[in-house]
């Protein structure tokens, strides 16, 4: 489905559709590992479940755009702050090489949680970013705001047309009857820079996450974190909800209506 111009969502993904790129928000490879540490016991299938999505969207977009040119990873690619076991590294690195086998052109964006993800990139000889910008779109984790204090940045926003950010996880929850369900979502609405930085406003695109245990923050109930959503109406953003397939559930304000 559509959610701006030149802009696809594909199950938990986006692809710009003008230079055919793939945008994989945090799979936070590793999560399990570090929730088994707690002491929570689940099954650790995370990986498996990472695998089979991420094959079934390369293979959607293949059919209906032909091929894939870049891809571009939101950051929080791995979980554990700090250390990097055993498992993530193994992971992490298939991962990559199942990406590698369809896009040579991979980018990969630094996290919150990626503190040490040198070590993985320079395996692959990948190259690690802030943001990447494609186009009118700058893509960052969303964990901190553009340096539009800085000259050569506040210059480069001037082009950019859209945001796109992960780290919030974005999810919603339903309520059908005596049935409520939280489901990942994508959000769209806009961001202002503060004004005395930067007088212009963006469209501004907040993704889900792609990790299958890590259901989101409920953009409705919990605290957002993302310091670009800190002072934004989530109320006038529209979302998409990702199910069995993605639908346009229009703005937020409407669903507050209903409920
Ligand atoms: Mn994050």
């Amino acid at each position: 489905m559509q959610i701006t111009k030149n802009i696809e969502i594909i199950d938990l993904c986006l692809f710009l559709t003008k230079s055919k790129t793939l945008i994989i928000p945090d799979v936070h490879i590793g999560y399990e590992e570090a929730l088994n540490k707690q002491g929570i016991l689940i099954p650790r299938t995370q990986f498996v479940e990472i695998m089979k999505n991420i094959e079934k969207i390369i293979k959607q977009i293949k059919k209906k755009f032909k091929r894939i040119n870049k891809i571009v990873i939101m950051g929080d690619l791995k979980h554990e702050f700090g250390i990097i076991s055993e498992t993530e590294w193994r992971q992490t690195l298939r991962f990559l090489d199942f990406l590698i086998k369809h896009c040579q052109d991979i980018t990969l964006i630094r996290g919150n949680h990626d503190k040490i993800l040198g070590p993985i990139a320079k395996k692959r000889e990948l190259n690690i970013e802030e943001h990447v910008i494609i186009d009118d779109v700058y893509l960052t984790h969303g964990h901190q705001l553009p340096k539009s204090k800085l000259k050569a940045e506040k210059q480069l926003l001037k082009t950019i047309k859209t945001i796109i950010i992960g780290h919030e996880h974005a999810a919603i929850t339903l309520r059908d009857g005596p049935r409520v369900e939280k489901f990942k979502c994508f959000l769209k609405g806009k961001w202002k820079p503060e004004k005395k930085l930067l007088t212009k406003s963006f469209d501004l695109i907040v993704m889900p996450s792609f990790n299958p245990i890590i259901e989101g923050t409920d953009v409705l109930k919990e605290a957002l974190l993302s310091p670009f959503l800190k002072k934004a109406n989530i109320k006038t953003f529209e979302t998409f909800i990702v199910g069995d397939k993605v639908y346009n559930f229009g703005k937020i304000s409407r669903i507050l209506k209903k409920k």
